[in-house]
């Protein structure tokens, strides 16, 4: 892995020309502004702001770390050159063979450069920024890790919650729904009236971030994945406040305590989510005394804002990785690629069907696991599951609604999830229904289904090869320049 810290993934970005530094931004509203156009444009690229209004120089906000196909790659440690495709398959074979690699204790820590504690704490120090318009507020975790330990077990959970910022020293930290570890562990505190330690660590390394989100058995230790998918351990030292063990390399940590919500919440949110919409009303949340903060001189806060689809955190679906993982264990074969559209709310699984059947077995198994997605979308092999336009016209020719059209109802979302009515949603509904799109040839005339007129990808290399110059836009041609097809060929 090419990179051992955020500071150092900065750097390869930048050498990639994908970096933009941006100077006097303010937090409220114009860093999550501009992030939100930056993540709408073809290039996409990363920002790195600085000279924050309000706030001294240095003190910095990353954004759109891992938006696009190329740099969610580089975060992986695959070739950012490959197909968008091809790199998750790369990724989703690598994850197969990844060997949980425990974390190492170091002396020092750079994010101890500077602390404070007690009632020096103020969190309006640093750069929160306001994302949205109708956010409830500032939200310094974004992108943050969470970390808690087992009071059972000691198994150390690190993965993403939202953070809201609500005084000098509180937090509120979100979780989605009851099953997240985080919330499993911070409930085994609460049922013996004690609050929950734990850290919220920011600037953390992007391999944390990844191991963040990724969907892990209760017992495993976010940091043994992000150390396998590192190939190195993370680097860890106990926290001078809370003990636990906290990434040596990280920019930004809080530490603190989870109340019992017994005794106090506070309302939070809403706070524009994944969706694209405020699904979620402001609603009371488990708050965080913060009993210190520490962060490195200079430090970057990884801002990863919830934007409106198909903008999404990670530029690769990473979970359509382990959808295409599950489908393989379960003996699925001839499965050529998996993909998810709408910033994951739409799953598409490709097959080279062998038997009758075989396709909805396919899907099935990707709707159980396709968290709030209403569509799951099973294609041919001819068809590029991560291209959506190729995956609608699969839809809209060769499923026959009435019949390749099933819906599985009280299936997984969450209370994020908005369409659910009102009322539903009130008395916790967090449940919606999945539409099976069966966008097969059907299996039992497949050979008598129209032959298709597209060009087959041979075709289409020979007439880029040799027509392909003349299709170059006019304006790259210096003028008074004759272009022969031989030079414009060697050109690519
Ligand atoms: C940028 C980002 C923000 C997220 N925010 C939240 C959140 O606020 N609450 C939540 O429950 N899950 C959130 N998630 C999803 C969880 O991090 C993810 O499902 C993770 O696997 C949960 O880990 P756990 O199994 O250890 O609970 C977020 C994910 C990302 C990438
Ligand atoms: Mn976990």
């Amino acid at each position: 892995m090419s990179y051992r810290d955020l500071r150092e993934f900065i750097g390869a970005v930048d050498a990639l020309g994908v970096l933009r530094r941006i100077e006097g931004a303010d937090p409220k509203l114009e860093i999550g502004g501009i992030t939100e156009v930056a993540a709408g444009r073809p290039e996409c690229p990363a920002l790195l702001f600085d000279r924050i209004r309000g706030f001294p120089p240095g003190f910095r906000v990353f954004t759109n770390a891992t938006t696009s196909p190329q740099r969610a790659a580089l975060a992986l440690g695959i070739d950012p050159a490959l197909k968008p495709l091809d790199a998750l398959k790369a990724w989703m074979e690598k994850r197969q063979t990844l060997k949980a690699q425990g974390p190492v204790a170091v002396n020092d820590a750079a994010f101890l450069e500077n602390s404070a504690t007690g009632h020096e704490v103020d969190l309006a120090k640093l750069p929160a920024p306001h994302w949205h318009r109708n956010d409830g507020g500032p939200f310094i975790g974004s992108g943050s890790i969470v970390v808690m330990r087992d009071p059972d077990s000691g198994w150390i959970n690190a993965s993403i919650y939202r953070v809201q910022v609500h005084a000098r020293a509180k937090v509120t930290v979100q979780f989605d729904h009851q099953g997240r570890h985080g919330a499993i562990i911070a409930r085994k505190y609460w049922d013996q009236g004690k609050p929950c330690p734990l850290a919220v660590v920011n600037g953390e390394d992007p391999a944390l971030f990844i191991a963040g989100f990724e969907y892990l058995p209760a017992g495993q230790s976010e940091y043994d994945f992000a150390g396998a998918l590192k190939g190195a351990p993370i680097e860890v030292i106990a926290g001078p406040v809370t003990g636990l063990p906290l990434p040596a390399r990280a920019e930004i940590v809080l530490e603190g305590a989870l109340l019992p919500p017994s005794r106090e919440t506070l309302l939070e949110g809403p706070f524009g989510e994944f969706t694209g919409y405020y699904a979620a009303d402001k609603r009371p949340c488990p708050v965080m005394e913060v009993a210190a903060v520490h962060h490195r001189d200079d430090p970057i806060l990884l801002g990863s804002p919830p934007m409106k689809p198909p903008r999404f955190h990670f530029g690769l679906p990473f979970r359509a990785a382990g959808i295409w993982s599950n489908l393989e264990s379960a003996g699925v074969t001839d499965v050529v690629g998996v993909w998810q559209h709408v910033a994951q709310l739409m799953t598409v699984v490709a097959v080279r069907q062998r038997y009758d059947g075989h396709a909805k077995r396919a899907a099935l198994i990707a709707a159980a696991n396709s968290y709030m997605g209403r569509l799951v979308v099973v294609v041919d092999d001819d068809v590029d599951p991560s291209n959506l336009a190729d995956v609608m016209w699969a839809v809209a020719t060769r499923c026959e609604p009435s019949e390749q059209i099933d819906i599985v109802r009280s299936a997984w979302s969450s209370a994020l999830d908005p369409r659910i009515p009102p009322p539903d949603k009130q008395r916790g509904v967090a449940s919606h229904s999945k539409a099976i799109i069966d966008a097969c040839r059907p299996f039992a005339w497949m050979e008598k289904f129209p032959a298709t007129s597209a060009l087959s990808a041979e075709d289409v290399r020979a007439i880029e090869q040799k027509w392909g110059g003349a299709l170059e836009p006019p304006a790259r041609n210096p003028p008074g320049a004759v272009r022969t097809r031989s030079s414009a060929a060697r050109k690519r």
